[in-house]
């Protein structure tokens, strides 16, 4: 027996009564997981290998090349981190590449929602915005994002210059790794890590910094700028979340993955092709949301947050999902064999991720609503043949609140100070009532869910009047844990930290707190943590790395996750993150990280599996960030 929610383990239970394996059957038959693995310390970059370096001094300490086990460490971090930076890069460019078709006309099904943030982006890229067209402006826009995918004239990235705080850029100017073009970076790094090219340990190290920073921009904020000005920008409301939020009566639609090109046109279709849905029998289309897509839309249009990752399978298997649509990333193979034994489809709809068994219908900016009319059509057709069959729906449901984009906490804070909206903020660092920030980004780890790491650090921390940020699968957690609705304010937060959440919500017009955690997006959206950090630091003329705050991935999973936790290190973040990155079968990885990048960045990696002792380990770095600065620790 796992310690699941009640309806988790329900439908663990039903998928071993039908026979159908789950990943946590398929986790035990890999059981016992490769050592060597685990620290980093194989190596199959070429065919002389493979080779394996025993960390314990037992075994071979060179790989046939002469390979040290610092050097396949190092350049093994360094290729899992171009995989994440190649999906948030690939992810941002294709978001870029629809909005300047959308400009020339041949994407008709989408449009500018979010024309302020347009200009507000024009503006800081140093376009000219009087008297021209939106379109002019935008294709100026698309131009300057796709120049930090192509220049080789060595300049700063153009989202780097755009997006990030002039003290980091100076300081990654001064350490050699201000970069200019994130392909040339993801490029470089392949080939870096090819056999017979970089074997020194500290300078992959520094390559990872760089992907880190292409990632951080090329990838994560350019698509969130991107996003906001097509589909909006989101401001704060209710929600509901967890399995429950699925209807046996209803089409149920859900939207897994990562690209809101595919899951708004999906959600637009829904609405629209609702009286069909009714003739079929249904009262009508419910679309949920899965993983990041379902952060996304659920932070635009209030859509259910149904499941996180790790819970994609459960939700195939209540039975009563009609259609689970799915473009690109942390899509689980598993789930078109589910679907096959549930009857009823997985549809993907990317030319580059296709599963056995699931229905491929594609989807391009072009024809997006041929493609969406289609696939909506498809999952009312599924309803239909599903409609007085058993389901079973567990009752796990709960509320909070999401929407918190940085405009939208400013938007708040503007109601206690029109003129300097940061200042309550800061007042209540100083004075302690906010002892400090964490944000919380990444998975719900298969191996790690069952100790409720998320969810007890989280609520140490609120206790200690650490306010939370959050965004990913960690935001799905927390919402299941009813640790966004505002009653948990009162439930879970030191006394300064309620008092303050109090103010802000009566300031707000919500007649209730804010909540504790805040959701401010999906994983890309971890660009909007960077930008109140950026913030708060610019308005003290503070370093980030000053700032009491941290970072966390309690629940690593993927590749994304590195990435994005190495950008955060070169922005002079403390990371904690677990269970380890690969890195500790070399010393000289686990020293950098976790010791000698502060020197550099003010960034070290943390790791720590223990939920007591990791918050532990955060507050203490809190502590010392506000001893640093003057303030009561
Ligand atoms: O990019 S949190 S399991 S869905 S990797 Fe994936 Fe992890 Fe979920 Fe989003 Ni992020
Ligand atoms: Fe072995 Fe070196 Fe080849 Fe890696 S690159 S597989 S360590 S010989």
């Amino acid at each position: 027996m796992k310690n699941l929610t009640k309806g988790s383990q329900s439908l663990l239970d039903k998928s071993a009564k039908l026979g159908i394996q789950t990943g946590y059957d398929r986790l035990e038959s890999q059981e016992p997981q490769c050592g060597f693995g685990q620290l980093g310390t194989c190596c199959r970059i070429c065919y002389m290998g493979p080779c394996r370096i025993d960390p314990f001094g037992n075994g071979a300490s060179q790989g046939v090349c002469g390979a040290t086990a610092d050097t396949i460490v190092c350049r093994n971090l360094l290729r899992e981190e171009v995989g994440g930076a190649a999906s948030h890069i690939g992810h941002a460019r294709k978001v870029v590449l629809a909005f300047r078709d959308m400009l020339q006309g041949k994407a008709p099904g989408y449009k500018i929602t979010d024309r302020g943030k347009l200009m507000e982006v024009a503006k800081g890229l140093g376009i000219k915005t009087d008297n021209r067209a939106d379109k002019d402006i935008g294709l100026d826009v698309v131009e300057k994002a796709l120049e930090d995918m192509s220049r080789q004239d060595n300049a700063p990235m153009n989202w780097i210059t755009l997006r990030a705080p002039k003290k980091e850029q100076e300081m990654w100017k001064n350490l050699g790794i201000l970069i200019s073009n994130a392909h040339n970076e993801i490029e470089e790094a392949m080939h870096r890590t090819s056999m017979g090219n970089d074997a020194d340990p500290v300078n992959l190290l520094l390559a990872c910094l760089k992907v880190g920073l292409a990632d951080g921009y090329a990838g994560l904020h350019m698509a969130t700028d991107f996003q906001d000005i097509m589909f909006g920008t989101p401001q704060v409301h209710q929600i509901s979340a967890n399995l429950g939020v699925l209807d046996k009566d209803k089409v149920n639609i859900a939207m897994s993955g990562h690209n809101p090109l595919l899951s708004e046109k999906i959600l637009e279709w829904s609405g629209k092709l609702a009286d069909e849905a009714k003739k079929a029998g249904a009262q009508d289309i419910n679309v949920v949301g899965v993983c990041c897509t379902g952060n996304e839309l659920t932070m635009r249009h209030g859509v259910p947050m149904a499941a996180h990752n790790l819970q994609s399978e459960l939700l195939l298997l209540t039975g009563a999902v009609d259609g689970m649509v799915v473009d690109e990333q942390c899509i689980w193979p598993s789930m078109a064999k589910i679907a096959e034994c549930l009857n009823t489809s997985v549809i993907t709809t990317e030319s580059f991720v296709k599963i056995p068994g699931a229905v491929h219908v594609p989807f391009e900016a072009h024809d997006a609503d041929n493609a969406a009319e289609k696939i909506v059509r498809t999952a009312i057709k599924t309803f239909a043949a599903r409609k007085n069959k058993e389901v079973f729906i567990p009752a796990d449901k709960s509320s909070g609140l999401v929407g918190f984009s940085v405009e939208a906490i400013v938007n708040v804070l503007t109601k206690v100070n029109a003129s300097d909206p940061l200042k309550p903020v800061i007042d209540n660092i100083v004075n302690g009532n906010i002892y400090g920030a964490v944000g919380f980004a990444g998975c719900p780890s298969i191996k790690m869910r069952d100790t409720e790491m998320t969810e007890k650090m989280m609520k140490t921390l609120l206790k200690n009047n650490v306010l939370i940020v959050t965004t990913g699968c960690t935001a799905h957690i927390a919402m299941q844990s009813d640790l966004m609705s505002p009653e948990a304010t009162d439930k879970y937060c030191g006394d300064g930290l309620k008092a303050v959440l109090n103010a802000l919500g009566q300031a707000a017009g919500l007649k209730t707190a804010l909540p504790p955690v805040w959701h401010m997006g999906s994983c890309v959206d971890n660009s909007r943590i960077a930008a109140l950090l950026g913030a708060l630091a610019g308005r003290l003329d503070v370093k980030i790395s000053q700032l009491p705050v941290a970072g966390s991935a309690p629940e690593l999973v993927q590749e994304k996750a590195i990435s994005i936790g190495t950008w955060l290190l070169a922005l002079g973040l403390m990371v904690h993150i677990a269970p380890p990155p690969r890195i500790l079968g070399s010393p000289v990885a686990t020293k950098v990280l976790t010791q000698d990048l502060e020197g550099l960045t003010g960034g070290k990696a943390y790791v720590e599996l223990d939920p007591e002792k990791a918050s532990l380990g955060l507050l203490a770095h809190i502590s010392q960030k506000r001893k640093a600065l003057g303030l009561s620790a």
